[in-house]
């Protein structure tokens, strides 16, 4: 399997994220795709190549163009306030305020935020871009390589970023950039498979009120989890995209015995939409060692997941999402990447 990979992805080196009441170092560093990258060439994946440009228009696609813009300046405008540090917003227009754009950039930092984990630096527009073109590349080689499967190493994840909102470590959405990218090359249905710990909830809002995108999302239950305001089962869509939105909590303790059945059932629910080609948002911090997360996957369940997956037999975009055991993410990732490869 050809693996896409850009070292832009270290320019996203966050000093802090807010996280139990601490300003703690991020658990979404470098380190991570480093190591995932080390285990995709320990055990023989396949190539790994580097991502083509495709601009900015494909991302547009999918977000807003004043939001694509704030990002871009952010940092530049954090620092001429305040200093070379990273920026973090401190307020947001929750229920009773209103919704209008702020001129200040700490305004504007919470107006297109919805949490203060997400470090903004000298480095996150350069490591956003690549990360988008990361995915996009792999859709192209989908589409135009005629491989059976693509590994996008993305780093920043992406699936908790909308529209006009970014938060939870992401910042564009990678996996909705590349779905949309494929819609626009001509593929009628796309099926997108969330299997990160957390609900994608950036994804599910992009694509809400489609019926062309089916979203299926298994995930940490929000009344106990992040992000907390989204991810309940009875988000079925909305309008056109009604009945193609699934969303699958489970409770913090869930195991493989638990996992396995509503994995089964969101295939099965793919494999009844008809797509022509699949997504994967992947992320490994349902693995029982993640210091974030409360499932208990063992990392040999991971080559069971890409083996259900592979059953589907469709052309399929695996898209790195999270995965905070440092360690163990380049083994559970590439379990998952093989165990489909070998099915
Ligand atoms: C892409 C992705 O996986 N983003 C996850 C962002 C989660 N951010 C909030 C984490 C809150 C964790 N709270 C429990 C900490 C245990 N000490
Ligand atoms: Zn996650």
């Amino acid at each position: 399997m050809l693996t896409i990979y850009s070292a832009d992805h270290k320019l996203q080196d966050g000093k802090f994220e807010l996280i139990d009441g601490q300003l703690m170092p991020p658990f979404e560093r470098p380190q991570r795709a480093e190591n995932v990258l080390a285990r995709v060439r320990e055990v023989g994946l396949g190539e790994v190549r580097g991502p083509d440009d495709f601009g900015l228009d494909p991302v547009r696609r999918v977000h807003d163009a004043d939001f694509v813009a704030f990002l871009r300046t952010a940092h530049d405008e954090w620092r001429a306030a305040h200093g070379a540090t990273d920026a973090l917003p401190l307020n947001w227009p929750c229920r009773g305020f209103r919704q209008t754009i702020p001129e200040s950039i700490d305004g504007r930092l919470g107006y297109y935020s919805f949490d203060a984990g997400t470090p903004i630096t000298a480095g996150t527009w350069r490591a956003i871009t690549s990360s988008a073109n990361v995915a996009l590349t792999g859709a192209k080689q989908l589409k135009d390589g005629g491989d059976r499967a693509v590994f996008s190493l993305c780093r920043p994840p992406g699936h908790h970023a909308a529209r006009d909102l970014y938060a939870g470590y992401c910042f564009f959405n990678n996996v909705a950039v590349a779905a949309q990218w494929l819609r626009d090359r001509g593929a009628a249905r796309v099926a997108i498979l969330d299997v990160d710990y957390h609900h994608g909830n950036g994804t599910q809002m992009i694509f809400y009120d489609r019926a062309d995108v089916l979203f299926v999302s298994l995930h940490g239950h929000p009344a106990q989890e992040y992000p907390f305001f989204l991810g309940y089962e009875d988000e079925t869509g909305e309008g056109d995209g009604e009945g193609f939105n699934v969303n699958v909590p489970m409770r913090w303790g869930t195991a493989w015995d638990t996992y396995s059945r509503a994995l089964d059932d969101g295939i099965a629910r793919i494999a009844g939409y008809g797509p022509e080609v699949l997504l994967v948002s992947l992320g490994v911090d349902t693995f029982k060692n993640d210091p974030i997360s409360k499932f208990r996957l063992e990392s040999g369940d991971y080559t069971e997941i890409g083996r259900r997956v592979a059953a589907l037999d469709l052309p399929t975009l695996f898209v790195m999402e999270g995965g905070y055991a440092i360690d163990e993410i380049g083994i559970n990732t590439v379990n998952l990447l093989a165990g489909f490869e070998a099915a």
